[in-house]
């Protein structure tokens, strides 16, 4: 099926909270029909020590279509007939209909979709459904994506899955893929079906979408295995819809109205069984082993860090390119206006808590005075090459009590393009002493370093080390892994680099290609509902090479046993989430895209809230200064989330467990304002409940807490809020991990108790703080601009 209809995006901020991404769906799922019941519901198989959750489900009870889940499409035009509003609507009975009818002249049907309200990758995805009865047009259930337009990477970055279409009346049905656009490159796999009974009663249409497969299912049996297209990587909307066309027949011969009716949709993902359900020792063993890896004090403190600044700033700012050339002549480089004391203000209005400046990206351009180059600052006409970003930045930073790090990039090509360029030239390794001394420009720092090296190692080592004794202390070394070009084989001796890191700035995390902090694994802000910081390595922490883990599950026990069992080792590798306020790192023009407070807050939410770091590049212009309307958004949402969390409304709160191991442990001490304390079962006590009586009636639609990392790891591996509202326990969120912290976006809510509900952890769970918080309402927005 081709879709080329654009529409806007209306964008619900409040719905996209509480739908989109996040863990949270409410409890009142209404009673199921009979027919429904008693369906011995098919499943996939899967891995041993895994089991099937319910992610997302649509019943379609009661009589109106749920629109926090649904956009009803409509009204317009498509295909031969229309799509209308009316056509799609729920017979009470817990059926969606999808009619199919004649208006006057023109011919209507009905079709929904869940697009920004529930997109999502991998999982089993099915639909319970009977079929019209006559011809000129069809059903489909099917699940699509904008990127299904990108052309290159195949239908890894976004294919059109349909997994039922059925264009004829008999016993027959059609499985398809759709990539790389529908155009000229437009690519197809399909397969059909034959069936009997297909067109009588109610029928079951799944699809196992694996990273590495598709398995479509008809009534639990397998009908089509296939990766082409090699399998969309990116979350999905899901369509439900009636197609008028020729494909299906001549309309005009039907008898109509006639109807598609849907039973119900739900999606499946693979968690890991309850470890209660692995009583066995060797389960025990990898648990004990898990929990027992904890952060490094560096780490922790990074973490409690919460939300950074990114800077990207350099040539590619008066270029407007994304990835400079080396080419550049380092006189462009002019940001007459620079205020490092602008930016601070920015950050601290946001509450942000570091900085992190792009000392050199891709190209090569220095940023500070350095020894080692004349491509930097030194060269350009700022400030008659007198001027040192990094110097002004650390001395605001100071002032206003921010830290500071630096990202520089191990790709260098001005080193590559140049005649004399010392990267991927071939040169011997030999020892060498760090830092080579630089006639004029003695070092107040005499610590010195021997190391084995070509010339670029040892440019790159020199480099790090004024960095890190003439403008510390530096708290986070970032390592970029990305290679515009490459040269001469070039090598980097991480294990030098990171050891004399190590010797120079003790306090700081070395992010991405390193040891400390891992990239997320992808740059719109988006967090794993399992956000695990005990991650598998293949080899020991002294030997691994940090690659990019991009993988959805990186971290069940059934990855840390696979790891274990081939040789493997675990590590505290908490995620740094990085993405950019506008369309792009550098800044570039007035017209290029920023993103909304709404779309800012809804990343916070998912990053701070989900157990990560953010890491919020905000590029400064031409002037050197942060634009006019990322200030504006700087300041808005640290406005938003000061007026949020200034009143803990669980405060003056008591609190029981369901159970705990003695004290010093009661429940008592998630509520105790101190976070080295905390609530903690017995061990093996794997499912227990915190229950908090509020100090009266309270309105709310923030709950955060925390896990006692320092000393207990992370455990929680699934949970559920409840909250007590008129005399009732009515669940209002639910997650998976919780690790540092998690802040889950409720409805708005009146209770005198709230609830967690600790339903699977690891050995036990531990709470170290809880709180509630009301965030008041932000305006609806409307927006159809596509991200990042
Ligand atoms: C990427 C780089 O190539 C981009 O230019 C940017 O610096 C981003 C944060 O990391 O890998």
């Amino acid at each position: 099926m081709k879709n080329k209809l654009c529409y806007t995006i209306k964008l619900t901020v409040l719905c996209a909270a509480f739908c989109a991404f996040t863990n949270v769906v409410l409890a009142a799922v209404g009673p199921k029909t009979s027919k429904t019941n008693k369906m011995e519901e098919f499943m996939p198989p899967v891995p041993e020590g895994k089991r099937w959750k319910l992610v997302w489900s649509d019943e379609f009870n009661g009589t109106k279509i749920d629109e926090t889940k649904w956009e009803i499409l409509g009204d317009w035009k498509r295909r031969d007939g229309y799509w209308v509003k009316a056509d799609a609507y729920l017979d009470g009975k817990g059926n969606l209909v999808l009619r199919t009818r004649k208006d006057n002249s023109r011919y209507t049907s009905g079709a929904v979709r869940t697009k920004n309200k529930f997109e999502y990758n991998f999982g089993y995805w099915v639909c319970r459904c009977k079929f019209p009865k006559q011809q000129g047009h069809w059903p489909a259930f099917w699940l699509h994506t904008d990127s299904v337009t990108k052309i290159g990477d195949e239908g890894r970055d976004g294919t059109e899955i349909d997994i039922m279409e059925k264009p004829w009346l008999e016993d027959k049905t059609t499985h398809n893929l759709h990539w790389d656009g529908y155009g000229k490159e437009h690519k197809h796999a399909g397969k059909n079906s034959t069936i009997p009974g297909l067109s009588e009663g109610f029928h079951t249409f799944g699809l196992h979408w694996k990273p590495d497969e598709y398995v479509f299912y008809v009534d639990g049996k397998q009908m089509w295995r296939t990766s082409a297209g090699g399998v969309s990587q990116v979350p999905q909307f899901i369509k439900l819809t009636e197609e008028i066309g020729t494909w299906g027949g001549d309309i005009k011969k039907a008898k109509l109205p006639d109807y598609f009716i849907v039973d119900y949709v739900r999606v499946y993902d693979v968690v890991d069984k309850p470890a209660t359900e692995m009583q066995n020792d060797k389960m025990r063993a990898l648990i004990r082993k898990a929990t027992n890896v904890r952060p490094s004090p560096r780490q922790l403190a990074w973490q409690q860090g919460e939300f950074i600044c990114f800077i990207h700033f350099g040539v590619n700012t008066f270029t407007a390119r994304e990835w400079g050339t080396g080419k550049e002549d380092p006189k462009i480089f002019n940001p007459e206006k620079l205020d490092t004391g602008q930016w601070c203000r920015l950050m601290k209005a946001a509450g942000m808590t570091q900085a992190i400046l792009t000392v050199k990206h891709h190209d090569g351009f220095c940023l500070w005075q350095t020894r080692y180059t004349t491509h930097s600052v030194a060269s350009s006409r700022w400030r008659n090459g007198t001027g040192d970003v990094l110097r002004d930045l650390v001395d605001s930073c100071k002032k206003y009590g921010l830290k500071v790090g630096v990202y520089l990039s191990p790709a260098d090509l001005y080193q590559i393009e140049s005649p004399n360029g010392l990267y991927g030239n071939l040169s011997k390794y030999s020892e060498r002493v760090i830092p080579r001394p630089v006639p004029n420009r003695p070092f107040r720092d005499k610590r010195t370093f021997k190391y084995l090296v070509d010339d670029y190692n040892e440019y790159f080592l020199n480099q790090l080390f004024e960095l890190l004794t003439e403008y510390g202390p530096i708290h986070e070394v970032w390592f970029d892994g990305a290679h515009p070009k490459r040269k001469g084989g070039q090598k980097y001796t991480y294990a030098q680099w990171y050891e004399m890191i190590r010797e120079l700035a003790p306090e700081a995390v070395i992010f991405g290609k390193g040891p400390d902090v891992r990239w997320c694994g992808n740059e719109a802000g988006g967090t794993r509902a399992a956000e695990w910081s005990v991650i598998p390595i293949s080899a020991p922490v002294d030997k691994f090479h940090w690659p990019d883990m991009t993988a959805r599950d990186l971290a069940s026990l059934g990855k840390l046993q696979e790891c274990l069992d081939r040789g493997g080792y675990l590590h505290w590798y908490p995620a740094e989430t990085d993405t950019s306020i506008r369309r792009g790192w550098f800044w570039r023009d007035e017209k290029q895209q920023v993103k909304t407070t709404e779309h800012i807050l809804d990343i916070w939410y998912r990053t701070v809230g989900g157990n990560t770091v953010l890491l919020l590049n905000v590029p400064p212009n031409r002037d050197g200064l942060f634009a006019e309307r990322d200030s504006k958004v700087l300041v808005e949402i640290g406005r938003i989330l000061r007026e949020t969390f200034k009143t803990n409304l669980a405060e003056g709160a008591n609190a029981t467990a369901s159970a705990s191991r003695g004290p010093g442990f009661e429940a008592a001490s998630a509520l105790d304002g101190d976070t080295t304390t905390c609530w903690m079962p017995p061990d093996w006590i794997t499912q227990a409940e915190l229950v908090v009586t509020l100090d009266g009636q309270k309105t709310f639609n923030r709950v955060m807490f925390q896990e006692q990392i320092r000393d207990y790891g992370q455990r929680i591996a699934e949970f559920a809020v409840d909250a007590h509202i008129d005399g009732k326990w009515q669940q209002v969120a639910e997650g998976q991990t919780v690790g540092y912290k998690r802040i889950c976006r409720t409805p708005t809510v009146t209770a005198d108790m709230v609830r967690i509900r600790i339903v699977q952890s690891r050995v036990c769970p531990t709470i170290s703080s809880f709180a509630l918080f009301y965030a008041p309402p932000i305006e609806e927005i409307i927006d159809n601009r596509s991200y990042n």
